[in-house]
């Protein structure tokens, strides 16, 4: 039996950007529940969830220190219970982050580790001697600098492949797994319908031998975790894996290695970055490429035995609409079009919050504006080296992740309908056009074409498990592609550019599916719009 997660689609909600409900300026898990209806109207099977846990906020809740505790500033285990139940009434399951690469510097286990070099939780952190000045090796931090930390009192070095508030875990100790598979058995008895894992990837590493990402212990350790926690369970899991192939892809989700459901994939990420540079190095996107990536990871996945997502936006990752389509000219045109040319390919597709209504990126013009500690972290270290503070804020304002995190925009009031009191980030200046209320009046919104295309996956097998049939020579800025299941044909036309392009296909319309622009009824030598994207079903 096909299992629910392939039918589904999951849609990501930050929650410190989504709905504030006690006017402290920061959402809350009340504000999600208040906002459930909302998402049962736009047809979602499950939510992820962004970490609610205990924390200190340094990576605004990926710096975890009490797993098994709700922050207070996003409400209480109460809160969380009931948003469990209440979302299980709208038949939507919530998705768990989990965030076990590491933990928070200020997580009891770390506290204790810090102690002295014999205290029973020292091994639960990755460790190794050095002097002063002169770190282990050279492994760097994704947040700038050496992942080496030096620790004064027990003079040795922790790792942190992140924020030096973010200590790594150390795998290898099997006492500190067991109490990962502990925690998790917590979540799963509560009813949640799954995991997203962070960075999941770098779980096996090897320090000694500079290994971080697709280390030698990583699949042993997730068939041991998928043993002790959620494999007998009906639940979905996704890793977030930076660094897989199609075939690593398949090593996580052949369902015969009891790993995880899927994976995250990023290869579209490094399409408009200097090759070998840093995502700040930007260069500009060639659609010829993108479509190149899209097609891969369609047709390198056997789906028989394996399983994948999709999706263009994500917490970390700046609005598609702003980086690849045209928000300003073409905004609802171009934001249709990624949702149209996305959502009818093979894989389970994720929604990010407010991508469902076109917001956009929104630019600062000055870093004490930024909240985001890796942009700020990347600002002083590039400052230091030199460059001109007007080439690092433009890459912040290309790449830099407080565009995604802007809060979500319900309405054309105060702060957007967000919060009563000074949200936490700026709300986008935009919210009096681009707004819920707004969407849910028009019946052209971007809204409505998201709300369609769920419909038709979960109407339509063919949707699900047909077969990915590139359309060939149709040129670098126009995808098309079939998807073919038992006799059922449909195609899948997308215009990826801001110009006219020409198209030629003799089908027979059997049906109009859904579309961006006016109807057709012949697909023969036509000039596709702007961003024009639709679906038919030949005869
Ligand atoms: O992201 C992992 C990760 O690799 C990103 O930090 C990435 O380097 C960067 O954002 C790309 O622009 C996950 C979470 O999604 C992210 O929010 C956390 O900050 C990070 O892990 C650490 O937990
Ligand atoms: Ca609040």
């Amino acid at each position: 039996m096909t299992p629910w997660w392939k039918k589904a689609v999951v849609y990501q909600i930050y929650p410190k950007s989504f709905q504030d409900s006690n006017g402290d300026g920061i959402g809350d898990l009340k504000g999600i529940i208040s906002r459930l209806d909302y998402l049962q109207k736009l047809g979602i099977d499950a939510i992820w969830l962004s970490p609610v846990y205990q924390s200190p906020g340094v990576d605004n809740g990926y710096d975890i220190s009490d797993y098994e505790a709700i922050d207070p500033q996003y409400g209480t285990m109460q809160d969380m219970d009931d948003l469990i139940k209440e979302a299980k009434k709208r038949n939507i399951r919530i998705v768990m982050d989990l965030v076990v690469n590491h933990t928070s510097d200020q997580n009891k286990w770390f506290i204790e580790a810090k102690k002295s070099k014999d205290n029973p939780y020292r091994d639960f952190y990755v460790w190794r001697d050095g002097e002063k000045d002169k770190v282990p090796n050279g492994m760097k931090s994704a947040f700038s600098g050496s992942a080496w930390q030096w620790d004064e009192n027990t003079k040795q070095y922790y790792l942190h492949l992140f924020a030096k508030q973010q200590p790594d875990l150390n795998w290898s100790n099997p006492k500190l797994r067991q109490k990962i598979y502990d925690m998790m058995n917590f979540w799963i008895d509560k009813g949640i319908g799954g995991f997203r894992m962070d960075v999941i990837e770098l779980i096996g590493k090897d320090p000694d031998k500079e290994i971080s990402a697709n280390g030698p212990m990583l699949h042993p350790y997730l068939q041991e975790m998928n043993k002790n926690t959620f494999g007998g369970h009906d639940m979905m899991t996704v890793g977030e894996t930076w660094n897989s192939t199609p075939k690593i892809a398949e090593e996580y989700s052949d369902p015969d290695r009891h790993e995880l459901s899927m994976v995250f994939q990023f290869e579209n990420q490094g399409l408009d970055q200097q090759p070998g540079k840093e995502k700040w190095d930007l260069r500009p996107l060639d659609l010829g490429e993108l479509k190149k990536v899209l097609v891969k990871w369609q047709t390198e996945i056997d789906f028989d035995h394996a399983w994948n997502s999709l999706f263009w936006e994500n917490h970390d990752i700046p609005r598609v609409i702003s980086r690849w389509g045209n928000d300003k000219k073409y905004r609802v045109q171009s934001a249709k079009m990624f949702a149209i040319v996305l959502h009818l390919m093979h894989g389970t597709p994720y929604i990010y919050n407010g991508e469902e209504i076109g917001m956009t990126n929104y630019p600062v013009d000055d870093i004490s504006q930024v909240e985001d500690i890796e942009s700020i972290n990347m600002y002083n270290e590039r400052l230091a080296q030199g460059y001109a503070k007007k080439d690092i804020l433009k890459s912040i304002n290309a790449k830099g992740r407080d565009n995604a995190r802007r809060p979500v925009q319900w309405n054309d009031q105060e702060n957007a309908g967000f919060s009563k009191g000074t949200p936490w980030l700026k709300v986008n200046p935009n919210y009096k056009e681009i707004n819920v209320q707004q969407a849910l009046k028009d019946p052209d919104s971007v809204f409505y074409t998201y709300q369609k295309l769920i419909k038709l996956r979960h109407e339509n097998p063919v949707v699900v498990d047909g077969d990915f049939k590139l359309v060939e020579n149709t040129g670098d800025s126009v995808l098309a592609y079939w998807r073919i299941l038992d006799g059922e044909k449909w195609l899948v036309v997308a215009n990826l550019s801001g110009e006219k392009q020409e198209f030629n296909q003799k089908v027979d319309i059997n049906k109009w599916l859904i579309g961006n622009y006016a109807q057709r009824d012949s697909l023969e030598n036509i000039e596709l719009q702007p961003y024009e994207a639709f679906a038919v079903k030949a005869e």
